[in-house]
């Protein structure tokens, strides 16, 4: 049997790529020096493409791809592959929600005690100026009141942990959900009651700017935002606007609107605390994530249900 062709849009690490090439014919997309010649010589052999979670699909390497038949996304979200363009043709999408779950969830907490503590400057002050100065104080993290922003999977498992903090915890969602924390569906409100707001949305075009000046303004001068989800579901020109003046508290971020290219105002601010997206970086999870990525392309290709689907 002929190995399918699989468009490759991301690189992956070598334990998945071996038992990537020894399944599929793959396209190596993302190294292609001149992207449209490639496209066009293989596009109508492609049936699937592996993806990632930053990269996705775009509407016009869907259209390059006449033969598509799924996008297997290496990552939970979903927001960068066009779903409208795959609806229409009836091409099947899969993500790997679940198997990163708790590691998201612990960032944003190491986040959250990361930026309330300041361990990142005090980690220089050790080493550069302890003896000169004290270490100025920082602000206590157990019992905050946090609001969490998206209780999805990864927004309870936070939950779960800042309980662990003995904070007053509240959420959004678009509708109340069975667990103990109080619901205040609007996120302004959300925010104008927390220290600390956690966003763990998915991001989709509802969502765009749902953290904007106003949910900024409420959050206040003592507040302090954390976001792991996707840098589209935070105004980020009223972001740094609100840091620079003082608005805002803080900020901690592993997600960047154009990442890994980061707006240069962020590095001078230093009420931040800035992480390469990587929520889901442990060689455990990435290892799950690779796993169930492949599983999902085998299982279409063996024409049984997919694992995971998204559509
Ligand atoms: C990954 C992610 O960083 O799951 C997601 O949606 O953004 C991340 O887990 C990415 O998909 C891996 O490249």
């Amino acid at each position: 049997m002929p190995k399918p062709h699989v468009l490759q849009m991301g690189s992956y690490p070598e334990w998945d790529q071996t038992p990537l090439d020894a399944a599929f014919t793959t396209h190596p997309y993302y190294s292609a020096p001149d992207k449209a010649a490639f496209l066009a010589g293989i596009g109508s052999d492609i049936r699937a493409i592996a993806t990632n979670g930053g990269v996705g699909a775009s509407a016009a390497i869907i259209a390059a791809c006449p033969n598509l038949e799924l996008i297997s996304i290496y990552g939970v979200g979903y927001d960068a592959v066009d779903l409208a363009a795959c609806k229409a043709r009836g091409i099947h999408v899969t993500n790997t929600p679940d198997v990163l779950t708790d590691d998201c969830a612990d960032l944003a907490v190491g986040m959250v005690v990361a930026l309330a503590r300041g361990i990142v400057k005090a980690e220089t002050h050790a080493r550069a100026d302890w003896t000169k100065s004290s270490f100025p104080l920082q602000r206590r993290v157990t019992g905050m009141k946090a609001g969490i922003l998206g209780l999805g999977r990864i927004g309870v498992e936070v939950g779960r942990r800042l309980e662990g903090f003995g904070m007053d915890i509240a959420y959004s969602a678009r509708s109340p959900k069975d667990v103990p924390y109080t619901y205040i569906a609007d996120p302004e409100a959300l925010a104008a009651r927390s220290d600390v707001l956690v966003v763990t949305a998915l991001a989709n075009a509802e969502t765009r700017h749902i953290v904007n000046a106003k949910v900024l303004a409420a959050l206040g001068p003592q507040g302090l935002l954390v976001n792991i989800s996707r840098a589209s579901n935070i105004d980020e020109a009223a972001l740094l606007e609100a840091l620079e003046t003082g608005a805002l508290g803080g900020a901690a971020l592993d997600v960047f609107e154009g990442e890994p290219n980061l707006n240069p105002r962020f590095l001078s601010l230093p009420n931040v605390l800035l992480q390469p997206h990587h929520a889901s970086g442990t060689v455990e999870t990435r290892k799950a994530m690779g796993q169930l990525m492949r599983d999902n392309l085998a299982a279409h290709f063996a024409g049984q249900p997919l694992l995971t689907p998204v559509i």
